[in-house]
């Protein structure tokens, strides 16, 4: 039994119908079975983010420009403030986002169902189903996204606004393609009530500007962006 929650419980029925709900247009059984077949009747530890690149080549649409939204820390006001694609395209308002956002899953070796007692966690084996998903579905993501990047940021989280290790930092920003973007906009959001810990300017905020600005990009950065 690995530590980690198992899979959803009707898996299939959530993601096949927040596929057609996002898009008439796509035949999303097809995607689905690209999507289970990453790691289905596999060792749960050994999937990879390329196992889902059928999955990522069918879930494929265009962002448009100056509508991504990168964030850490923020999942719950980045969902309600995007108002899915109405506002801004955040990761879990692309299609492909939306096979991931809130669920969890795996499978199990020489078994061709889903593992729903319980799944590894990171702790465990960071060749997870779900891990190796959001890096694959992160790096796709940040390579697609062009004009004004916005950047929304958790004054208030321990540990920093800017976790130097996380999805952000290690598969985003890296796979930003330069030429197609013409600034990046950081907003530091204090939880209401919460602590000021971090700010533009300062702390790991300033670590973000700094990397940020040694890649060669114009930066503004603006706190509790209304
Ligand atoms: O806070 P973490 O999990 O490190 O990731 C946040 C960043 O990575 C965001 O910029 C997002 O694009 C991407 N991501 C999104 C989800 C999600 O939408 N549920 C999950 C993992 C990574």
């Amino acid at each position: 039994k690995w530590k980690g929650e198992g899979t959803t419980p009707n898996l299939e029925s959530i993601v096949i119908g927040r596929c057609y709900e996002y898009i008439r247009i796509k035949n999303c059984t097809e995607i689905w079975e690209a999507f289970r077949k990453a790691f289905i009747n596999k060792d749960p530890c050994n999937i990879l983010p390329s196992d889902y690149e059928l999955f990522i080549n069918l879930a494929l649409h265009t962002i448009p420009p100056n509508k991504s939204l990168f964030w850490e820390n923020n999942h719950l006001l980045v969902t309600s403030y995007s108002d899915r694609t109405r506002r801004y395209m955040p990761l879990c308002d692309t299609l492909i986002g939306s096979f991931g956002d809130f669920l969890n899953w795996c499978g199990q070796a020489n078994d061709t169902g889903f593992n729903y007692d319980s799944c590894p966690n990171t702790e465990e084996c960071e060749n997870n189903a779900v891990e190796s998903f959001w890096k694959i579905a992160s790096i796709t993501y940040a390579k697609q996204s062009s004009g004004v990047i916005y950047v929304m940021l958790n004054g208030s989280a321990i540990g920093g606004a800017y976790p130097v290790k996380g999805f952000f930092a290690d598969y985003e920003v890296p796979n930003f393609q330069k030429d197609r973007i013409s600034r990046i906009e950081i907003w530091v959001m204090d939880d209401i009530g919460g602590p000021d810990l971090d700010s533009c300017g300062r702390g790991s905020v300033q670590i973000l500007e700094e990397r940020l600005k040694t890649m060669g990009y114009d930066i503004t950065c603006i706190d509790n962006y209304k």
